[in-house]
């Protein structure tokens, strides 16, 4: 009982964050640059942003039909690369086929092994978090510099790498949009890129998503009467956001798509982008994959899900 009500005491978290400085005076210029009154270890939310207007980013405001092929980086992909990345404003997602070697993909999995058998990897259920804090061939991957040049092309502005998970199994996680759990002021300041470190198919747990999806508008606490008060989180458990996206899913149109995917293949999407993963009906198999987030380097960055801001480590890269 004692501990629930300290989970949804802010300034519980206040105190935590308070001796977080290093990791949390990011957000401070920015703070500044938006009017918004905040001290670097306090509560922040949605509500903090409510009457402010959000500028929308270039590809969310233009279609990157027309953008993309005027500048200088995108017209020296290949041609398969162009046309693989023209329909991000549309669709809220582009798959980068075979973007990572098989021998990429193999350093990675031996690394994966390699963690989990020396006892270094850190599990909190079935996703190993933030490796690329103690693996440098996860690292890399994540930051690949390639990877980062399109990553920045779809954003139209500067992205740092900020956390990666990996999967050995299907997450089965239900449908949701990242901005709920990486969130940022001006809204759609992430973005995620999915790694395929296998072959998935209907039977091993593939992500699904739905196309069209990012351009709905943002689903926040206050959308499931979960914004809380001054000193307490909202008394919602994750499951009513879960059942207030499912709604949403139900009352619109779109097409729900599944990503077979093939080893080294890459998936990138949009903040907002509704996206879950598939029950693994063949428990034999594994379905390993690498997911990273990035977050733009010019926005307020903090967790709706917690109104707590983000703690960013410092990357070795
Ligand atoms: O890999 C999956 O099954 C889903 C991963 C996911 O939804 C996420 O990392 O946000």
């Amino acid at each position: 009982m004692i501990n629930q009500w300290i989970r949804k005491f802010k300034p519980a978290y206040e105190l935590y964050n308070f001796f977080k400085k290093d990791q949390l005076k990011h957000n401070l210029p920015k703070y500044q640059k938006y009017g918004i009154h905040k001290k670097y270890y306090s509560s922040i939310s949605s509500s903090d942003f409510e009457g402010l207007e959000s500028p929308l980013n270039i590809h969310d405001k233009e279609n990157t039909k027309n953008t993309l092929p005027q500048l200088e980086a995108f017209n020296k992909l290949s041609t398969q690369r162009q046309s693989e990345l023209l329909p991000w404003s549309d669709d809220g997602y582009v798959v980068l086929k075979g973007f990572f070697s098989p021998e990429r993909v193999k350093k990675i999995n031996e690394e994966v092994d390699q963690l989990n058998k020396s006892g270094k990897a850190r599990w909190v259920g079935n996703k190993m978090m933030f490796a690329i804090h103690y693996s440098d061939i996860i690292l890399r991957a994540s930051a690949d510099p390639a990877l980062m040049n399109i990553i920045n092309m779809l954003m139209g502005k500067k992205m740092d790498l900020f956390q990666s998970i990996n999967f050995l199994t299907g997450s089965e996680q239900r449908t949701h949009s990242d901005s709920f759990h990486m969130s940022t002021f001006p809204y759609g300041n992430i973005i995620a890129a999915w790694i395929a470190l296998e072959p998935t198919d209907k039977d091993n747990g593939p992500l699904h998503y739905y196309p069209g999806s990012h351009k709905l508008p943002y689903v926040v606490n206050k959308d499931f009467d979960n914004a809380g008060s001054k000193r307490f989180l909202g008394d919602k458990a994750y499951g009513v956001y879960e059942d207030k996206i499912a709604d949403i899913v139900s009352e619109n149109t779109f097409t729900r798509k599944l990503l077979f995917a093939d080893p080294g293949d890459v998936l990138l999407w949009h903040s907002n982008l509704l996206h879950g993963g598939e029950p693994q009906h063949d428990k034999q198999r594994t379905r390993k994959s690498l997911v990273t987030h990035y977050y733009a380097e010019d926005a307020i960055c903090f967790h709706e899900v917690t109104q707590r801001p983000t703690l960013k480590r410092k990357l070795d890269l």
